[in-house]
């Protein structure tokens, strides 16, 4: 694939075109496209797969022993009790997805989204798993982690036939454990994953935990390139796109808690990189995993945890009153679409360049010497890359551009948060006194030590 230096200047946002010279843009994207990807037709109509699910999700049996996950911007399968054994239903099939505002694409999943719907149970439950196959092609469901017959493991050509299009398979086993588990392709894996296949599996211990709010969410890549509307599967690193749960800050919904709650975040990571995932405002516990809640001798203090491939990690932590950033320490995870070959802008003088390029592209600004900050603000102002791309940093706060996207969200705590409650709060309401605040706009203001002469 070869990106001219226009193209890949605009799907970075290292230069922005006025929306007056948009259409421009947006068919120069697509040329692009056709010649080397063909994936250019907007799906928008006609388009394959489970439309985008609008509407509360399907209602949850209520189990007393627990107090149920909130699976952030996901739902719950909900199940059936058939003669002591629960009875779940997954579909995989493709779906329409939207990453953040307007930024859509032809994704695969279960049961209408990706991620699946997290399915939830207790340890020594019996549980029934229907798989129905609605992909054009074969798949089959790994139950990642957990301890099972070998012939229910989920591997396709190793412990069972592949499940062809059309076919329903049934799984069947005890839950033997409890802790944070996954479910996601062994068929065809690098690709039915790249397109969005996963879920999370959790397990309650028997035991009733005192645990007030229980968060959990999958860490992912995808690699839809700007002007594009399905993932491209083969990309191995330099990838568009950095989620939980398949969405983007500030499409992410921020983890509501009151204040000293007991709060438990579940995190899995099934993308192609390891992520130090850092939470302001608190030294968390990391307490379990796969294995379960650890016993508290082996819980350890951190503010930062990387949680690897394929690992699943539990945090948790007595909420204070806030708004706490909690992201991916990766600084290139919490940005949207950027391209990878871009010479390097800052303090580059480019106003000449500027003008010449204006006498072919009306509306052509040139940007980035001073840093990258400004990216946000020119995507305010109504500039434009190419159709279908996230603005590379994106999310406002009370104060001003966030300027993040990609794998960052927020853990908004306050005082009268109901039980249960997980309606947006807005921003929080700092005490009197308690903000940092500009004292002087002279750069030779004070006398601090400085190094150099
Ligand atoms: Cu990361």
């Amino acid at each position: 694939m070869s990106l001219s230096r226009r193209d890949i200047m605009l799907a970075t946002g290292v230069a922005t075109v006025a929306s007056v010279a948009g259409p421009v843009s947006r068919a120069a994207a697509q040329d692009h496209d056709m010649s080397t990807m063909g994936q250019t037709a907007p799906p928008p109509r006609g388009a394959p797969g489970r439309p985008i699910a609008t509407g509360p999700a399907p209602a949850v049996p209520r189990d007393p022993r627990y107090t149920p996950v909130r699976t952030l911007n996901g739902w719950t399968l909900p199940w059936r009790m058939n003669d002591g054994v629960k009875e779940f239903h997954l579909v995989a099939e493709e779906v329409q997805h939207e990453f953040g505002p307007g930024t859509v694409a032809t994704c695969w999943g279960y049961n209408g989204s990706t991620p699946g719907p997290t399915i939830e149970a207790v340890e020594g439950d019996r549980v029934r798993i229907f798989v129905t196959n609605r992909l054009g092609e074969h798949t089959s469901v790994h139950w990642h982690g957990l301890i099972l017959p070998n012939g229910m493991d989920g591997v396709g050509g190793l412990t069972q036939p592949t499940i062809q299009p059309g076919e329903t398979y049934v799984y069947e086993f005890t839950l033997r454990q409890h802790g944070t588990h996954m479910y996601h392709p062994h068929a065809d894996e690098m690709t039915q994953m790249a397109y969005g296949m996963m879920g999370l599996f959790i397990i309650h211990p028997r035991q009733k935990e005192s645990i007030d709010r229980d968060f959990a969410f999958l860490l992912h890549n995808w690699a839809l390139h700007p002007g594009t509307w399905r993932p491209d599967p083969a990309v191995m690193v330099n990838f568009d796109l950095w989620t939980f749960n398949s969405k983007v800050f500030p499409a992410i919904e921020p983890l509501v808690t009151r204040t000293g709650d007991r709060v438990r975040i579940r995190v899995g990571n099934l993308s192609m990189w390891n992520h130090p995932v850092h939470l302001h405002g608190v030294e968390f516990l990391v307490t379990g995993s796969d294995g379960g809640r650890w016993p508290q001798s082996q819980w350890r203090r951190e503010v930062t945890e990387t949680v690897s491939v394929g690992q699943m990690r539990d945090i948790e932590f007595d909420a204070v009153p806030g708004d706490w950033a909690l992201h991916c320490h990766m600084a290139h995870h919490t940005m949207n679409a950027m391209g990878h070959e871009v010479p390097n802008p800052t303090g580059v003088d480019q106003d000449g360049v500027g003008a010449r390029v204006r006498q072919m592209l009306p509306g052509y600004l040139p940007m980035g010497r001073q840093g990258m900050a400004e990216h946000q603000e020119h995507t305010d102002a109504g500039h434009q890359g190419p159709a279908n791309t996230m603005a590379m940093m994106t999310g406002k706060g009370p104060f001003g551009n966030i300027e993040m996207g990609g794998m960052f969200t927020v853990v908004k705590t306050r005082d009268d948060v109901g039980p249960g409650d997980y309606a947006d709060p807005g921003w929080y309401a700092h005490p009197p006194g308690t903000v940092a605040r500009q004292v002087s706009s002279d750069p030779d203001f004070g006398s601090p030590p400085r190094r150099g002469t």
